[in-house]
């Protein structure tokens, strides 16, 4: 039985119009008393809005140069690139914090998150499907494993010629696996790292993509760039270190590639 108030048998044909008759007269009362206090609640509201937007901006810029990066830092770079295009964001928004970041205008902005692992591409691919030819840059921000099990759906973007920017967001791992070791190797003692993928080949993403024929532009963080690192090879893996130098969720992130 479901929760409630007041329990009453009755007939509904007689129930339903007088329950529906006392309710719009109570949604009546409430509308009018809600018209009546509606300018001070705005401000009242408005006054929240900006405190909280301004709070969360500021959160974002916490920890800036962390590495790996951090979620906010990752939501925030692809706004810079975005944020006055007519965009679209297919379905992972990083934790909420895209939410938070973004200024979501237009109800088409967002349809919605993942439904699980290997439904963003699927779901990414129909997003940008349906706004094709509309101007819209649609942009999937894309989780490295949920790739992995679909490595295909990048050949149907080829072959459709369905136009999106994907953000790869290759932390190499199925970062529930990650946290599920390091939990593990805790209570255990046993050493972190012997689960799917995290040290066997990088750089999936970059690499299915040219395979699949969809010529793209590669983006590394700046910071590396800058520092003459050529793009294509883990930092580690070029600084000649074996293994994950800490456990962290962004590994790799950052890199943009871009697929028109
Ligand atoms: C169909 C399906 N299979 C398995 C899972 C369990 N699962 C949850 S998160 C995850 C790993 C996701 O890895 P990735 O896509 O790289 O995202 P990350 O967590 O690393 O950001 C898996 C396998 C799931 N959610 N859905
Ligand atoms: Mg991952």
């Amino acid at each position: 039985m479901q929760p409630c108030s007041v329990r009453a048998l009755g007939d509904t044909a007689l129930g339903i119009p007088e329950l529906t008759r006392i309710c719009k007269a109570a949604h009546r009362r409430r509308r009018q008393a809600r018209k009546r206090a509606s300018p001070t609640r705005k401000v009242a509201i408005g006054k929240r809005h900006d405190e909280v937007w301004a709070k969360w901006q500021e959160e974002a810029r916490k920890n800036w140069d962390a590495s790996p990066i951090t979620f906010s830092r990752l939501a925030l770079e692809v706004w810079e690139v975005i944020k006055d295009e007519d965009w679209v964001l297919t379905a992972n928004n990083l934790k909420q914090q895209v939410r938070k970041l973004w200024d979501f205008d237009k109800p088409y902005r967002h349809p919605g998150v993942e439904l699980g692992t290997s439904t963003q591409i699927g779901i990414s691919l129909g997003v940008a499907l349906a706004h094709k030819g509309k101007g819209r840059v649609v942009v999937d921000i894309q989780p490295d494993g949920d790739l992995m099990f679909d490595a295909g759906a990048l050949w149907v973007a080829a072959k459709y010629q369905i136009p999106m920017l994907v953000v790869m967001h290759n932390n190499r791992a199925y970062y529930n696996d990650w946290e599920h070791q390091i939990r593990m190797a805790q209570a255990a003692r046993h050493r972190r790292g012997q689960g799917p993928y995290r040290h066997g080949p990088v750089r999936a993403g970059a690499r299915l993509r040219r395979a699949r024929a969809l010529h793209g532009l590669l983006r590394r963080r700046p910071d590396r760039q800058a520092a003459g690192h050529p793009p294509g090879a883990p930092a580690r893996a070029r600084r000649g270190e074996e293994g994950p130098a800490r456990a962290g969720r962004h590994d790799h992130a950052a890199p943009v590639g871009a697929m028109r």
